[in-house]
């Protein structure tokens, strides 16, 4: 068990009034529902920080597919939203918004071909949402920009890394968001080079956190349970905990072993193609809890 550490003082929060029934540990990781977008013919434009290859989008889309299975397989009722050509890296929707039991948050991705997929997927979230918000732009910070990967959400508070997608005054802008639904944000650092916070990590549940040794290095996420992934399988860190299973990319058996020794369900998943695009298993959807 961990220990009671700086990141788990938020506990006290009163929780609000529809989750009563559910332990608020478990929030971060007990879904109902969750959004996805059929990858784009133009994903092989996608953005990436190395050529490895260009995306089969024929394989990509089975590998959505199985994805969106898994997702159905651990008892979310999925929505698949059609392509959209003219942005390539859309079919990454967790990058446009943030889902939270009280409402849906429009981001503000600071890649500027991905700036206007927040406003494709605004109608999704207000189709699931009464309460769906907008960033504001805040005085001097209203250049904040903020990508859903570098956010994660645990029982206790929201971590938000700072990235070069994710700046102060988009994290600054969050903060004011969320508010009065009585969240915690805490800044972080991702690691220099690495896209996002959550490509190097991923919440198995409300207090322990696989992760990189980068990312674990200099105690940011100290007060957690950590659990690193095998040394040569840093892909393997963005894992995704949704109800009783966690989603891993397939191909890091030391870290699948890891994980599933202490303890959980794991189910791999083929990523290849999303991978030459620097995705990984959150990306591809975003999951919340509605009664509905
Ligand atoms: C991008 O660079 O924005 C996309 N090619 C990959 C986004 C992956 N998103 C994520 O990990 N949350």
């Amino acid at each position: 068990m961990v220990d009671a550490g700086p990141g788990l003082r938020h506990m006290g929060q009163s929780q609000p009034a529809s989750d009563h029934a559910m332990p608020i540990q478990d929030r971060s990781f007990r879904f109902t529902h969750a959004i996805l977008r059929r990858p784009a013919d133009s994903i092989v434009d996608g953005l990436r920080a190395v050529d490895t290859g260009t995306p089969d989008v024929t394989l990509f889309r089975t590998h959505h597919e199985a994805y969106r299975a898994a997702l159905e397989t651990a008892g979310l009722k999925t929505t698949v939203l059609p392509p959209l050509e003219d942005f390539p890296d859309s079919v990454f929707v967790e990058d446009a918004a943030l889902c939270l039991p009280e409402g849906a948050i429009v981001m503000r991705p600071g890649a500027p071909t991905r700036l206007g997929e927040a406003v494709k997927i605004e109608p999704a979230l207000r189709d699931a949402y009464g309460d769906v918000r907008h960033l504001p732009s805040l005085g001097d910070h209203g250049h904040g920009r903020i990508e859903g990967g570098d956010v994660i959400v645990t029982g206790t508070e929201i971590l938000v890394g700072r990235s070069a997608r994710t700046n102060g005054a988009g994290i600054e802008a969050l903060r004011e968001t969320v508010r009065d639904w009585g969240y915690r944000v805490r800044e972080l650092a991702t690691p220099p080079d690495v896209l996002h916070f959550k490509t190097d990590c991923g919440l198995l549940d409300g207090e322990t956190i696989l992760v990189t040794r980068r990312l674990a290095a200099g105690g940011q996420l100290d007060g957690y349970r950590l659990i690193p992934v095998a040394d040569g399988e840093e892909a393997a860190a963005n894992a995704v905990r949704v109800n009783d299973i966690v989603l891993l990319p397939a191909g890091f058996p030391r870290t699948a072993e890891t994980v599933r020794d202490a303890g959980y369900t794991v189910v791999e998943l083929e990523n290849s193609e999303a991978a030459k695009v620097d995705g990984g298993m959150s990306c591809l959807s975003l999951r919340f809890q509605r009664s509905a």
